[in-house]
């Protein structure tokens, strides 16, 4: 076998890597609130020779021979998870949160059967139901929304729609929901019809860790999470459950819907439940929480209007429809001061999904960067005001090198952590 250095075998590779790393480093803000950055054992994790090796089954009932030590990694893995989060059973092998939703469904429901999500726009993702996903062309879903008048998601609509459509199963956890989640609610509605809750955490699974934000558990039946976001690990999904549907999630993922699992992905995820139980992992927890009340600080000074009026987690919604700039606008103007966002649908949006009248900022990747209140405080003004004032170029020149600025002050990795 001819190794070389990546720089060797594959330039091309290596600069768009390099650059990579230089845009994540020095050229950009980023504020994607389902984005984070790994520490450098979770990297190491991941590239490792554990990519080498076909693992399919589960530990101790493999398909294949020589997985003694992908037993070990797996199972560290499924007891850090289910210590985390009180569950008691973990399948770590889903390959990404969509992947984790597809097995979750299928392990207590058929195709066709009834499913109340919560509408995309109003906070959910596509796999809670949407029409150009398996989920709303193998399910039959019904919706529920956020109460017009409150903007959160309230019992009684919520009840409403369940008794309207009788669901097997209700889903409730959002891709862009400022709030906390009543869990207690759900369990009732779900209860009162006779329904399976499902969480899906994916967004706030690093602060569920903490306990910043309440446990699904024992209130949901089945939780699914990505384990790249807020809980700052490897990339890649995991479903958690109660004892009861331990064995048919974990036949709904293998054989039922994966093959291999991908086991140095499996090993990051196992590295990053370790982080994510130590004390400095809680205190960057409380700090995401903190600096998303700065982030709304900030941009209330500047007369910016949130959906919900605020955040009780590590986002904000940011709602457009009074301001002369739409999603889509905003979206470009901020990252031409290298402050990276995304458009986002603000509940009963007028805008198309491709346009939208918000964006959607989050905080766990400049807190992992090590800002703080002041920071996020003064990235929240440079916000609103450049969203108040798109046509201002000496203001847009003005942040943009405020954001270099911070971006020296706030290194994220050493090259040595990530030199290749
Ligand atoms: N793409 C993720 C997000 O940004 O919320 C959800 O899958």
């Amino acid at each position: 076998m001819d190794h070389q250095n990546l720089s060797e075998a594959d330039p091309e590779v290596h600069k768009a890597l390099k650059n990579e790393i230089e845009r994540q480093e020095s050229e950009s803000l980023e504020m994607i609130a389902s984005e984070n950055f790994v520490p450098k054992q979770v990297l190491q994790a991941q590239g490792s020779v554990l990519t080498n090796k076909y693992a399919e089954g589960y530990p101790g009932k493999r398909y294949y021979a020589g997985c003694e030590h992908h037993d070990k990694i797996e199972n560290l893995a499924r007891e850090r998870a289910c210590k985390i989060f009180n569950a008691d059973h973990a399948n770590v092998q889903p390959h990404s949160g969509s992947q984790a939703n597809f097995a979750a469904y299928f392990s207590q429901l058929d195709a066709g059967d009834k499913i109340l999500g919560p509408v995309l726009s109003h906070g959910g993702h596509l796999t809670h139901g949407h029409g150009v996903n398996f989920s709303g062309d193998l399910f039959d879903f019904e919706t529920y929304g956020i109460n017009e008048e409150t903007e959160r998601f309230e019992k009684r609509d919520i009840l409403e729609a369940a008794r309207e459509h009788d669901p097997d199963l209700i889903v409730c956890g959002y891709s862009a929901y400022p709030r906390e989640i009543d869990f207690e609610m759900f369990r009732e509605v779900a209860d009162e019809v006779n329904a399976l809750l499902m969480c899906d955490i994916a967004h706030i699974s690093g602060l569920v860790a903490t306990g910043e934000h309440p446990n699904p558990f024992p209130e949901c039946d089945i939780v699914t999470t990505t384990t790249h976001k807020s809980i700052r690990g490897a990339r890649g999904g995991m479903i958690l459950c109660k004892e009861e549907y331990a064995e048919d999630v974990d036949s709904a993922v293998f054989p039922y819907s994966q093959g291999g699992p991908l086991m140095h992905q499996i090993a990051g995820k196992a590295v990053c439940f370790k982080e994510a139980m130590k004390p400095e992992f809680k205190e960057y927890s409380e700090q995401i929480v903190k600096n998303t009340q700065a982030l709304v600080e900030g941009l209330r000074k500047e007369g910016i209007r949130m959906v919900s009026g605020g955040s009780d987690n590590h986002l904000v919604l940011v709602d457009l429809r009074e301001e002369e700039i739409t999603g889509k606008e905003a979206e470009e103007l901020l990252e031409k001061a290298n402050i990276v966002v995304n458009k986002n649908a603000v509940p009963y949006d007028p805008e198309p999904p491709m346009v939208t009248s918000g964006i959607r900022i989050g905080t766990p990747a400049l807190t992992t960067r090590g800002m703080s209140e002041e920071e996020l405080r003064e990235i929240g003004a440079m916000i609103g005001k450049l969203v108040k004032n798109p046509e201002d170029r000496d203001l847009a020149e003005q942040i943009s090198e405020t954001v270099s600025k911070l971006l020296d002050e706030f290194p994220l990795y050493e090259d040595s952590e990530v030199e290749f």
